[in-house]
Order: structure tokens, then C-alpha cells, then sequence
């Protein structure tokens, strides 16, 4: 038996993707799977979001001598990059098994972890415009896909994510004077550009007006442990917290098929042609340089010797989706 295919399998907490998910996650854009995490791992996420915020916090001290909380020094800052990099929680946070059980179907079977974003959005505060998240994060080929873990209750009040059903099948469009970031230069007769992408005011983000082809885009309330798996093409935005009293945390991190060549590094210039070095390979194989995690999170890696074969995932009789293991025909 391969040494991956049995591992995955085994674990009693694996998260099995039915069919139907899948298809929804490629006809629409997205899929939300509810209470994927579980109480407990949202409860440490959650605590260590805040022990960070309160570290941050030099606002003056209230009449009693406490802190108040939502006058944390993260005001100025509504999410902070990359602390996967940084501490031990947000890498296993990233690599959450049950997190790459999904992308796994969705994506892999070999997965890349690329990119990590823990978000406070306090009262007043955020919000991000209209955009793709290919625009910023390339991958040849093309199969970045986020994850939006909400570590709170998220509503339209507090700035949950909206999205527009179905947009991932439109192009990635490129700002003016720019050349596409995915697709080869000159290959759309009219791929028209597009100007101040992610700009909260839709009257100066003209992806805007490629949004308006489409029915209203919709809400995506979300509970703490369900998770928005979102397509890279996908047109989506978030509006700043309106409320008075509550923050919107949440961790959103980005991967890709583990075969993708990754020219991108959130921390800037790499040596090399490519950055795949630099990203966490975070199950199955590669062909690809690759990072091991930092803090020694375990990760399910296989080589195609091991899987006796490449690993496809297929959709089985029950509607589930399995790995398989394919053997190379001598
Ligand atoms: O959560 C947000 O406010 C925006 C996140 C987002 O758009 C993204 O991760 O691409």
C-alpha cells in the first residue's frame, strides 16, 4: 500500500469532500464548509489573535487602570502578513490537516502553502475592493486558492467577505499599462484593463464595472470554524466593520497545486527565477524545490515512488471524493 495513501486516509478526524462540494466550489467560485474546525483549535486561534492585539496595545490606560480593548495599536493595522513565518500557532494554523483535506480535493492532490494573513478589522476599520487574488499571487500553472477562516461570528455588520457567483470563470484582469500577471501577453482580442483594484470606492476600482455584468453579489456570514475556500479568479471584496463594538478577526491563508511554479514571495526579492523554495509543500510530492514547515508542523508527504504511482483524487460511488493512487502501466 503507499505510504501517503493510508496515512490520509486513517486519520479519524480526515474531512472528506463530497462531490457535490467540489462541484460547487468550480461552478461558483467558492464553497463555505461549516464548523471545519473545531471549538478547541478556534478557541487557540483566537486566544493567540488577541494575545497579539493586547501585546499591541499602547492606548492609554482607562480611569481604572485597565486596557481598553478596542483601542488596540492594531487600529492602524487591520491584519498583519505572514506571521506563519513567524510562530508556531500560525503555521500549524495554515497547515491545518483538515484545512488541506479540502484543498487536497479541491486543488491537489500535492499542495503548496503560500501565504498566511491574520485580520483584526476593528470597529470603523478594513475592507478591501473589489479584486482576484491571482492579480497579486502568480502561479503557472494558475490554481492559487484562499481560505477564510472566520474566528468569530462575521456579518454583513462586522465586513464579512462578498462574492460574485461564477466570476471565477472570467479572466484575470490586469491594471492599465500593466501586462497580465497569469495569462500570456496579447492572447484575449478584449481583455479590457482595469484600474485601482482592491480600492474600497467602486466609483475609482473599475473591476467594478465588470462586477455590474453580474446578478448582486452575495454576503458570505460566516461562524467561527467554518471556512471559505474561494477561487483566485473570483471577484470578491469586504466592506469596513460598521460596528461600534466588535472586531472581525479572522486568518486567511493562500495555496496552490504543489506542481505550480510560484514567481511570488510575500517577503519580497528571492533568489532564483522562482520562489517555490521559499513555500511550505504541505502534502504529497513535487518535482519542484520546496520548504520544510518552520516550526515543525507534520505535514503528509509522499513521493511517487512511496504512492506507487501519481495520487488523482476521484469521486467515489458513496459522493465522496478518495486520493487514488495510479500505477505507472510498464
Ligand atoms: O477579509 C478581507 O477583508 C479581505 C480578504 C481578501 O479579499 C483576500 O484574502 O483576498
Amino acid at each position: 500500500m503507499p505510504a501517503y495513501f493510508p496515512k490520509a486516509v486513517t486519520r479519524e478526524d480526515r474531512y472528506l469532500v463530497s462531490v457535490e462540494q467540489y462541484k460547487q466550489y468550480h461552478r461558483d467560485g467558492f464553497v463555505k464548509i461549516e464548523g471545519l474546525l473545531s471549538k478547541e483549535d478556534i478557541a487557540a486561534l483566537y486566544e493567540w489573535a488577541e494575545s497579539l492585539r493586547l501585546a499591541g496595545d499602547k492606548a492609554p490606560k482607562t480611569a481604572a487602570g485597565e486596557k481598553d480593548p478596542l483601542k488596540a495599536e492594531f487600529e492602524a493595522q487591520t491584519r498583519v502578513h505572514m506571521l506563519s513565518r513567524r510562530e508556531q500557532v500560525a503555521e500549524w494554523a495554515m497547515l491545518h490537516p483538515r484545512v488541506l483535506d479540502v484543498l487536497e480535493a479541491l486543488v491537489g492532490p500535492d499542495l503548496y502553502a503560500l501565504q498566511s494573513m491574520l485580520f483584526f478589522n476593528p470597529p470603523g476599520k478594513g475592507g478591501q475592493g473589489w479584486h482576484q487574488d491571482a492579480y497579486y499571487i502568480q502561479t503557472h500553472p494558475d490554481t492559487l486558492i484562499g481560505a477564510w477562516m472566520a474566528l468569530e461570528e462575521v456579518d454583513e455588520e462586522n465586513g464579512c467577505l462578498w462574492v460574485v457567483p461564477g466570476s471565477n470563470h472570467e479572466p484575470v484582469y490586469p491594471p492599465v499599462h500593466q501586462s497580465p500577471s497569469i495569462h500570456a501577453d496579447g492572447v484575449f482580442g478584449d481583455l479590457r484593463s482595469v484600474e485601482n483594484v482592491s480600492h474600497i470606492d467602486d466609483e475609482v476600482n473599475t473591476l467594478s464595472q465588470v462586477v455590474a455584468q453580474y446578478p448582486p453579489a452575495v454576503p458570505v456570514p460566516m461562524k467561527p470554524g467554518d471556512i471559505l475556500f474561494f477561487h483566485s479568479h473570483l471577484f470578491h471584496r469586504s466592506y469596513p466593520n460598521k460596528t461600534q463594538d466588535r472586531y472581525r478577526r479572522s486568518y486567511v491563508c493562500h495555496y496552490c497545486n504543489g506542481r505550480s511554479w510560484v514567481p511570488w514571495d510575500h517577503d519580497g526579492p528571492y533568489e532564483g527565477d522562482s520562489a517555490n523554495h521559499l513555500h511550505i509543500l504541505a502534502r504529497g510530492s513535487t518535482h519542484l524545490p520546496f520548504a520544510a514547515p518552520k516550526f515543525g508542523t507534520e505535514v503528509t508527504l509522499s513521493s511517487p515512488e512511496e504512492a506507487g504511482g501519481t495520487l488523482r483524487m476521484m469521486g467515489m460511488e458513496n459522493g465522496m471524493m478518495m486520493p487514488m493512487a495510479v500505477t505507472k502501466k510498464e
